[in-house]
């Protein structure tokens, strides 16, 4: 299928995809796919007392009901998700069957939120006073900004329209400038099932396209109260402390340098099958990548070994096609950021395999690179830093105290695992004297975490959590109620104050 095919079939035509200042390009070969108009800064006041309007009509709507919009909006998906899914690898260059989870990740929270629909659950609590009761009751907060990034330009968005739409808060939708089709793709299928839905308050849902001063009014809106942002640190950095200080709640998911420790007990095979999706799935991109790997030196030489081999027969080139398992990167700036950071590595002592630019038996235009295998000599200011592409740095270690030191040893905080059939190494990896992670497995890798979990991580990765668990608790404000059914009026604490 031709782009214009493809964007035909997500619902996306004619003149919603030309005369516009945004110019799109596909990763498969840098072509310009659409040029799209941009929201106006001018309107985002407006834009904003729409979803303050439609907060107060929605946040009075029982949440199950709620629940309902979500539950049309995965129906809508299932059917939809073969063409949303051709729109991810157009726009963003994921290969098919990524393309397609990443739309069956939308369906899995969808489902979660259906099922929290009915169970935003406070505590009761034993009062102090005679005839008295304490609970607690979680209240919808406002409208939810989301600002999304290019790699999971639609589940990411999802994570958090589905908790906010069951949580009583309208969402206004800033995604990557770079990935702009699948979040339109996104919103016709939102639509359907607002549509279907009937009684939703119009400005429920918005979409913004654009640049910087687009996402700064939604971080320095009052009236939007919670922030969720996904991106670099960079970013972060400034959106944060931004929204923290007009007491608004931000929400962030920041840079990942996640690490795999190999221990010497370890399923060596399943370490490896486990190394090569997690460091070179998505071409590098997730920010649950793996980029450190952290061997005891008794197998590292081994292990390095097997990976080089398993690098070497990984076919790149075209997402689109089936036998393809390393795509694009997102541009060409990227791979030069790649290419930088390699000769950095040498120059800091590194072995580098692959990571060469790949121009033959691939589209013409696309960034496409081998995936790299960098060995260093110790955590280097490199391997500190992340790079979003395919390079996945080795080191070496002696004691389970040493690998974890080094797996903590950077500023990040999103991911991590271990490999090892020895049950003291994997407890105390996850105790409170292990990894410093948001995430942290044993015997599978980094990426790829399940949406039933909060996802989210520590340190420059930001604190915030998204998707599963209780991370509902976030898009909610809590109230704490006393309620007195006696006839007395007795003081917490013994405090008298007799008239
Ligand atoms: C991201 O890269 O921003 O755990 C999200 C994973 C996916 C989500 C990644 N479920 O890799």
């Amino acid at each position: 299928m031709n782009h214009e095919d493809i964007l035909k079939a997500a619902g996306l035509t004619g003149g919603e995809l030309s005369g516009g200042t945004l110019a799109v390009h596909s990763p498969i070969d840098g072509a310009e796919i659409a040029r799209i108009r941009e929201t106006d800064p001018s309107d985002m006041p407006a834009i904003i007392a729409k979803a303050q309007d439609a907060f107060k009509a929605w946040r009075q709507m029982p949440a199950p009901r709620r629940g309902e919009l979500v539950r049309l909006l995965g129906e809508e998906l299932r059917a939809a998700k073969a063409e949303l899914g051709a729109v991810v690898t157009l726009e963003a260059g994921k290969i098919t069957s990524e393309g397609l989870g990443e739309v069956q990740e939308m369906i899995d929270i969808c489902d979660f939120a259906v099922g929290l629909s009915r169970q935003i659950y406070g505590l009761t609590i034993a009062s102090e006073r005679p005839g008295h009761r304490m609970m607690e009751t979680w209240h919808p907060m406002g409208p939810c900004a989301v600002i999304t990034a290019f790699n999971f330009p639609v589940a990411v968005w999802s994570w958090n329209t589905a908790l906010a739409l069951v949580c009583g808060d309208p969402v206004i939708w800033k995604p990557s400038e770079k990935t702009p089709l699948t979040a339109m793709a996104s919103m016709k299928i939102m639509e359907r099932a607002l549509k279907r839905f009937g009684d939703a308050p119009e400005g429920l849902v918005q979409l913004v396209i654009g640049g910087p001063a687009i996402g700064e009014a939604l971080v320095n809106s009052k009236d939007v109260p919670i922030v969720s942002a996904t991106g670099s640190t960079r970013m972060g950095s400034i959106v944060g402390p931004k929204v923290a200080g007009r007491f608004g709640k931000p929400i962030l998911e920041l840079g990942g340098n996640n690490a795999m420790i190999v221990a010497p007990s370890a399923d060596i095979d399943m370490a490896v099958r486990a190394i090569v999706f997690s460091a070179v799935g998505t071409a590098g991109q997730r920010c649950t990548t793996l980029r450190r790997l952290i061997a005891h030196n008794s197998i590292k030489d081994d292990l390095v070994a097997k990976l080089t081999k398993a690098y070497a027969s990984l076919p790149v080139g075209d997402p689109r096609k089936s036998t393809t398992l390393v795509g694009p990167l997102i541009d060409h700036a990227s791979r030069d950021r790649m290419q930088a950071a390699l000769e950095k590595a040498k120059a800091e002592g590194g072995t580098v395999h692959g990571g060469k630019v790949v121009a033959e038996g691939v589209p013409q235009g696309g960034a496409y690179v081998e995936p790299a295998i960098a060995e260093m000599p110790k955590q280097t200011d490199t391997v500190r830093t992340e790079t979003f592409a395919p390079i996945l740095y080795v080191m070496g270690y002696d004691t389970l105290e040493e690998a974890i030191a080094i797996q903590n040893d950077v500023p990040q905080g999103l991911s991590s695992c271990i490999f090892t059939l020895n049950m003291r190494e994997a407890e105390a990896f996850l105790s409170a004297a292990g990894s410093d992670c948001g995430i942290a497995n044993v015997n599978i890798g980094p990426s790829g975490a399940e949406i039933g979990g909060a996802f989210g991580g520590e340190k420059e990765t930001g604190g915030g959590r998204e998707s599963g668990s209780d991370a509902w608790k976030g898009y909610m404000r809590r109230q704490t109620n006393t309620i007195n059914y006696s006839a007395q009026l007795p003081l917490a604490q013994g405090v008298k104050f007799d008239f």
